[in-house]
């Protein structure tokens, strides 16, 4: 996954033509896309094989179960395109570890999550992000998922996985800056309804791929 813009598309839509226009329309200023539920479930998981062809596909199906339907998950997904999964980090080590051994099969990364984005993560996800960035590390994950509405929590993730891949979502309609996100330590903002449901996508995206630029 190249790291020029820095951002993953979001595409939270529920028709597969409105994904492949927005895709069509957006494919110089993201660097992958990110598809998950509401889309596959929509147009079905062939839309992982069709978005691919613009950029790499994160499917983010935060897969949650035991290792071997974690790895059936994975495989479905990994022989659909995609190049990178989201999986949960919380149903523990060898739920994980499975994810990772499938996508290793495929040359595909695995992003672990640590504390989610909205206000109810703070219930129960936040008091264990860190054990959870840690388990996340020991799997051998490539990398973690971590709140862009939180930055304080971004940097102490990075500063528990290290040099491993963060990618933020949370920008944007969430409330949070993409500046405040990169200076805490995320490598790649997910930007989802404030590009998608604009009216002007282009004009959108490129706005917070100014903010991107202008923090380097
Ligand atoms: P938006 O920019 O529209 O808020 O979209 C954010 C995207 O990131 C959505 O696809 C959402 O499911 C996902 N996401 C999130 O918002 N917070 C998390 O902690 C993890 C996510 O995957």
């Amino acid at each position: 996954m190249k790291k020029d813009t820095r951002l993953i598309l979001a595409l939270d839509v529920t028709s597969r033509e409105r994904a492949l226009s927005l895709v069509k329309l957006l494919e110089n200023y993201f660097d992958a896309i990110k598809v998950g539920y509401p889309l596959i479930l929509a147009a079905g998981l062939e839309i992982v094989r069709e978005t691919s062809t613009y950029a790499p596909v994160i499917a983010d199906l935060k897969i949650a179960d035991i290792p071997n339907t974690n790895r059936l998950i994975c495989e479905a997904a990994l022989r659909a395109g995609a190049e990178g999964i989201i999986a949960h980090a919380f149903p523990g080590s060898d739920s994980l570890r499975a994810c990772v051994d499938s996508a290793a099969c495929y040359g595909a990364k695995v992003f672990a999550v640590t504390e989610m984005s909205h206000p109810g993560a703070e219930e129960f996800m936040a008091p264990l992000a860190e054990k959870l960035a840690s388990l996340a590390v020991d799997a051998r994950a490539d990398g973690v998922v971590a709140p862009a509405t939180r930055p304080e929590r971004i940097k102490l993730i990075r500063s528990i996985v290290g040099d491993k891949i963060i990618i933020s979502p949370g920008v944007g309609v969430q409330g949070g800056s993409a500046r405040a996100a990169l200076e805490a330590g995320a490598d790649y903002l997910i930007v989802g309804r404030s590009v998608t449901s604009s009216e002007d996508p282009i004009a959108s995206l490129k706005r917070i791929a100014s903010d991107v630029r202008n923090y380097r």
